[in-house]
């Protein structure tokens, strides 16, 4: 089944507005997507209807929230196919999925215990383990890219080892677009006894994700980069690990039984789940996840893989562009540079025709030091982009290169 785009972008108001007077082409959607009528609508009535605590009240408006936000956590658990609804912890988003995971390792990892991280990491999933490492002075290691922005696979065979305690890697690279061999590195990990953290950020948007089948033991998501709201996401793990990490903050919410002596927590999910959560941000993210499935993963991967071939195509016909990342196995972005011309300078003129691009490290320093870059060019594309907006972007940035060289 194809996509009717012309009927979905109706449901973004936002795409038929206009910059700078010029019809908004919005290619940012690795950094955020746009949030269709739908998934508004349910945010409306959350405040409209039924705004209360959750857990807490026995007035019907709390319980009516409480149920729409458990309901919200099934329909993300039977979305990623998650085995038990506690090992869904609702989180501000892949960054603090990460760093509650990073903060739980602390107590667990010891002098000389080694840690792998991946060359292609978004600085969420650096820093967070640097930080863990200092504490604990276990060792980070990295596994190396290669210029086509793939993992070199043999480089993570030989880093793996006995002492290997954690890898940690993304399932998509944002800066690239590269889709890693998460499924080869969970099981070479699983050799040594090693726990590993996807990173999802950038592929529980375009890609549909079956976690037991995957068999990471963490996993990552932000929710304003599938459809949904800023500031909500969640971190799945494996219920026994999940119940051997430590708390991550203290609360409301947490406890079982507080005194002044001793405090118990709760149970999974709630153990991690400290202080009013972002309750109308959950349901509207349940919200966007079933927005997705009706337009279809498949339907979704088949559109953006056409996407991805025409501005692949089309800009490498302009002279001087470089696209960064050139693996098979990429989602629908491209990152690229023009001989002679700052990413930021190009930028900031395509933004004067209405066109949203990013531009510079993209939060990934260490790749843009593999390549000696200071940054690029980044367009990501989304099921509601067309054609006429890539063919729209290469004509204006040929009018910048004329006005730039
Ligand atoms: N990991 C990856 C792979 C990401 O792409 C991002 C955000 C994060 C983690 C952090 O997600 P957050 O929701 O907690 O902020 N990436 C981007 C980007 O590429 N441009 O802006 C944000």
């Amino acid at each position: 089944m194809s996509l009717d785009v012309q009927k979905i972008r109706k449901d973004f108001p936002i795409l038929s507005r206009e910059v700078n007077g010029k019809p908004l082409v919005y290619f940012d959607n690795a950094a955020t997507s746009q949030t269709p009528n739908q998934v508004v609508d349910a945010i409306v009535d959350y405040y409209h209807r039924y705004n209360a605590n959750i857990h807490r009240g026995v007035h019907h408006l709390s319980q009516q929230a409480t149920d729409a936000y458990e309901e919200a956590r099934e329909t993300i658990r039977k979305h990623f196919n998650i085995r038990y609804k506690e090992e869904v912890i609702f989180t501000s988003g892949t960054t603090s999925g990460i760093n509650l995971v990073a903060y739980g390792y602390a107590s667990s990892l010891k002098k000389g215990d080694e840690v792998i991280v991946s060359a292609l990491e978004h600085h969420s999933n650096i820093v967070p383990w640097q930080m863990l490492c200092e504490k604990t002075e276990a060792i980070l290691k990295v596994i190396p890219m290669t210029d086509a922005g793939e993992l070199d696979m043999h480089a993570y065979t030989e880093l793996l080892s006995d002492k290997t305690q954690l890898v940690f890697v993304n399932h998509v690279s944002n800066a690239l677009g590269t889709i890693n061999p998460v499924e080869e590195i969970i099981e070479k990990a699983h050799q040594f006894g090693a726990q590993v953290l996807i990173d999802g950020a950038q592929s529980a948007s375009h890609i549909k994700v079956d976690l037991q089948e995957l068999d990471a033991d963490f996993y990552t998501v932000s929710a304003h980069k599938m459809c949904g709201p800023t500031g909500v996401g969640i971190l799945y793990g494996k219920k026994e690990l999940l119940e051997s990490l430590p708390p991550y903050q203290g609360g409301g919410e947490m406890i079982d039984q507080v005194t002044f002596e001793k405090t118990t927590y709760a149970g999974l999910p709630h153990k991690f789940e400290a202080g009013t959560p972002d309750i109308c941000g959950g349901i509207a993210f349940a919200k966007a996840i079933d927005y997705l499935n009706h337009i279809g993963f498949e339907n979704i991967k088949h559109y953006e893989d056409e996407l991805l071939a025409y501005a692949t195509e089309k800009l490498l016909t302009i002279e001087g562009l470089k696209i960064y990342g050139e693996s098979n196995r990429k989602t629908s972005l491209v990152s690229f540079n023009i001989e002679g011309i700052h990413p930021y300078d190009l930028g900031t003129i395509l933004d004067k025709m209405g066109i949203a691009v990013r531009t510079g490290h993209h939060c990934a320093q260490p790749i843009m030091d593999y390549f000696k870059i200071p940054g690029t060019v980044r367009a990501s594309f989304y099921f509601y982009n067309t054609k006429e907006e890539i063919d729209y972007l290469i004509e204006g940035i040929i009018k910048a290169k004329k006005m730039l060289l």
